[in-house]
Order: structure tokens, then sequence, then C-alpha cells
């Protein structure tokens, strides 16, 4: 299962739902938390989108065993047996419930667009996570390499700020603060989750099964630590309203395209290809739609293209050292 080999265009087909989805949902995000005046719990939205997350995996493992009887079998094996496998993953997903519920205190407090950018800042601690935890090497020319993308993703998402007038009371503050903690659980629990995935033959969506339970009773716990008193007042789902339904789903979705993104090629692979995803949906609209392009893309879709080019470079001091670990990172830049 985890050698298992996907052909290029399911990887691309996976990687653009991927961006093409973290990018409305963003934008949907902060849409919801600035027109309504009842303003839903943010923390029941985190724990539904968990719920959800579950479910799909559920059904993904009945399409994988083939058979209900073989998939209950999975399911009392993997979860019901493990109780040491479902507590290595309550590690990534206690992390991964404070990154969510961040998502939604900085998107409160800050523009999309401010938010969209600043969160880049994820790919270089991704990479360091990287480096200390899977013992992975990355010589001086790919470190340079990951802050040009970091700096080439800012450039090709800026857009110029704009004096919005939001109903809302917002503390920039706050919402820098919120970022700046989900850029560090973002890195740590992608690379976490990336490296229980890949050290067995245990299925991704067993491995899901196994965070999003655990993730559940922690966001519940945050529903009721922070809001408790609320929603049992007002209810779980006061301030529902169809767009809210929306963010959850993409949320949802998102979150199951991301796992199968990390399963077939890396984290590293994820910001690089999502990168490189954003840079050819605005050419290929320019193509098709006409759209006008500003010169900061330009740069930008620029600096990525090098980054790419050079992160996929051999490392000529210790290609002597080891040389599958180069040759695999190339070809898998290349393969995706
Ligand atoms: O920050 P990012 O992802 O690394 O966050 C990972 C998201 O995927 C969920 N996940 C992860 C592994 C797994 N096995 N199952 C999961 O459900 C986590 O719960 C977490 O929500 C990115 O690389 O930029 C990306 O960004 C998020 C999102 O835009 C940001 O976190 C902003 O809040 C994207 N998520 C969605 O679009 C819903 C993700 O696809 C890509």
């Amino acid at each position: 299962m985890a050698n298992e080999s996907v052909s290029v265009v399911f990887k691309i087909y996976c990687l653009s739902v991927m961006t093409l989805v973290a990018a409305t949902y963003t934008v949907a995000l902060r849409y919801t938390r600035t027109v309504s005046s009842d303003l839903y719990f943010s923390t029941t939205a985190v724990c539904i989108t968990e719920v959800i997350k579950l479910l799909l995996s559920l059904l993904m493992l009945v399409r994988e065993t083939g058979d209900l009887g073989r998939c209950r079998a999975a399911v009392v094996t993997h979860i019901f047996r493990s109780p040491r496998e479902l507590l290595k993953l309550s590690v990534p997903s206690v992390v991964y419930a404070v990154q969510n519920n961040m998502a939604f205190v900085a998107l409160s407090n800050l523009d999309a667009a401010v938010y969209q950018v600043t969160y880049q800042l994820k790919i270089p601690c991704t990479a360091l996570c990287m480096v200390l935890m899977l013992s992975r090497s990355l010589s001086r020319l790919q470190w340079f390499s990951v802050f040009l993308l970091c700096g080439g993703v800012t450039l090709v998402q800026w857009t110029p700020p704009t004096s919005s007038k939001v109903q809302v009371e917002q503390n920039p503050f706050l919402g820098f603060g919120a970022i700046a903690v989900a850029v560090l659980c973002s890195g740590f629990a992608g690379v976490y989750f990336e490296k229980v995935l890949k050290s067995s033959d245990t299925s991704l969506w067993v491995r899901n099964i196994q965070m999003y339970l655990s993730g559940i009773v922690v966001t519940l716990i945050g529903v009721y630590g922070t809001d408790g008193a609320q929603v049992l007042e007002k209810g779980f789902f006061y301030g529902y309203t169809p767009w809210v339904g929306f963010v959850v789903f993409l949320a949802s979705v998102g979150g199951m395209y991301t796992s199968v993104v990390v399963k077939y090629t890396d984290n590293i692979m994820k910001g690089f290809s999502a990168a490189a995803a954003i840079v050819l949906s605005t050419v290929a609209s320019v193509l098709l739609f006409g759209l006008q392009i500003t010169t900061t893309f330009v740069l930008g879709a620029l600096l990525v293209c090098v980054s790419i080019y050079m992160y996929g470079l051999p490392k000529q001091d210790t290609s002597k050292l080891k040389p599958s670990t180069e040759r695999e990172d190339t070809q898998k830049l290349i393969s995706v």
C-alpha cells in the first residue's frame, strides 16, 4: 500500500483540486466570519469537519477493502485492538485541531489575501520539520530554493490591500499570532502524519480514521472549553447558513485531498506543487479567459519556476555519499 504507484495525471489532479479548494476555502471562511451578525461558533465547524472526514474515510475504506465485512475486520483490528496506534495518531489530531481553529481566529481578524501570503511561511517551517523529524538532508541550494519559493508564492498571490469596511471588530495582532501558531502546527503535524503513514503498510484510510476519531474528541473538548456555555444556550448549529455549510464541505474535501497528496508525494513536494498549480492555473486563465496579469505575478511565477528547478538540482558535494536520495528527490519533483 505504502509503495503503491499512481499515474502522474492522478497526482496532478489531486494537487490541483487541493490547491483550488484551499484558495476557495480561505475566501469563503473569511466571508462567513465578516458578514453575519449571528456569528456561528467556529469550534463547532472544526468539529463537524472531523466527523465528515471520518465518514468519508470509512466510505473510502469500504471501497478499498471491497466489502463491508472486510472493512469491519480492518476497523476492529486497527481501531479497537490498536490503542497504541490510536494514541500515536492523536498527536497530529491535537495539533491539526489547534491549527484549524487558528485559521478561524486569523481569518476573523485579517484579510484573506494577507492570510494567504503570510501563511506561506509554512513552506520553510515544513522543510525544517522534514529535516529534523525525517532525517532528510537539504543542500544549501535546496534551502535557498525553499525560501525563494516562499517569496515567489507570496508575490504570485499578492493583491494590493483594499480598505474593506468590515462590520465586525478586528484585532490584527491576534490574527498574526494565530497565523504563527498555524504555521508551526502545519509543519509539525504534516511531517508527523507523513512519517507514521510511510513507516508501515497500513492503509491511508485507516490512518485517517485513527486520526479523525481522536480529532472528534479533541475538537469537542475545544467546543466546550471555548464556547461551552453559549453552545448549550444557543445550540451547536447556531448561526449556520448555507455558506457555513459550504466552508465545512470545503474543509472536509480539502483535508481528504491533502492526505492523498501527502501519501503519493511528500510535504515539501506539496508546497512546491501547490505553488506550480497556482502559477499554471493563472497562466491557463490568461490563455483561456484573457485574464490580465500583473508584474508582481510574473516576477513571482519566475521565482517559483527557478526555485522548483533549483530544488531538483543534484547536490554536488554530497552526491557521492547519498546518490539515491538526490536522485529520488529530483525524480519525485519531475514525476509530480
Ligand atoms: O495547511 P495545511 O494544508 O498543511 O493543512 C492541512 C489540512 O489538512 C487536514 N488533513 C491533513 C492530513 C490528513 N490526513 N487529513 C486531513 O484532514 C488538516 O486537518 C488541515 O486542515 C496547505 O498546504 O496550504 C494546506 O492548507 C489548508 C488550508 O488552506 C490551511 O490550513 C488554511 O487554513 C488546505 N485545507 C483546505 O483547503 C480545507 C489544505 O488542503 C492545503
